[in-house]
């Protein structure tokens, strides 16, 4: 693995899902200062110079991380699963349709009880199908699943979006969830 993967990872690990594994501390949005980050990263044995850390942010192909305005501190986007964080997103008008990729194996659970967040703070969902699929894959057989986000509205459900354009919602009823066809 290249540095910048293996740096990013780490970052999503700890930005994430365990910043009290380096000792630190992120707010309720998600920050932390990017020289008390790098200073427990370097006291935990992984040495982060400030350019690769920006290369890393620059370079990530889904923008994971974002850096605040003042060029101070640093946040996963999303996907978090750490109860430091509970970002206080503005609820946005979604595309009426939406999309989540999945694997087939998960199938029969999600149509029982929907798709649930799990671990993570959101349900993820994409507005095309190529992002969706790419998602689905990482899991196994992928299969995507058409969300009706405009009736989910209309039944008082909110969305998301984070920095990083992922849609983001609590929860998807199965009654909302239809298999997407693989020739539409
Ligand atoms: C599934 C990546 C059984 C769900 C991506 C998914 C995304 C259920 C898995 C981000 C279920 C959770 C998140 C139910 C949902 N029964 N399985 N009721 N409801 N599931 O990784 O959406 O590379 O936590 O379908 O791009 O795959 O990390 O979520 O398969 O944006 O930046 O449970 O992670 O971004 O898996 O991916 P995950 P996800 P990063």
């Amino acid at each position: 693995m290249n540095k910048l993967t293996e740096t990013s990872k780490f970052l999503s690990y700890i930005l994430r899902h365990h910043p009290e594994s380096i000792g630190i501390m992120l707010n309720q949005d998600g920050w932390v200062d990017i020289d008390i980050l790098l200073a427990q990263a370097q006291r935990h044995g992984r040495h982060i110079s400030r350019s690769l850390l920006m290369e890393v942010v620059e370079t990530n192909n889904k923008k994971r991380f974002t850096i605040s305005e003042d060029g101070k501190q640093i946040r996963a986007a999303q996907g978090h699963s750490t109860k430091q964080v509970n970002i206080q997103h503005q609820a946005v008008q979604p595309p009426d349709v939406l999309y989540h990729g999945t694997a087939t194996r998960f199938l029969q659970s999600i149509w029982a009880q929907g798709l649930i967040s799990g671990s993570r703070h959101h349900v993820h969902l994409s507005a095309d199908v190529a992002t969706a699929k790419a998602v689905g894959m990482r899991h196994g057989v992928p299969v995507i699943l058409r969300v009706n986000a405009a009736a989910m509205c209309e039944a008082g459900y909110e969305f998301y979006l984070s920095d990083n354009g992922v849609w983001l919602t609590e929860k998807v009823p199965a009654e909302f969830l239809q298999h997407l066809d693989s020739k539409q």
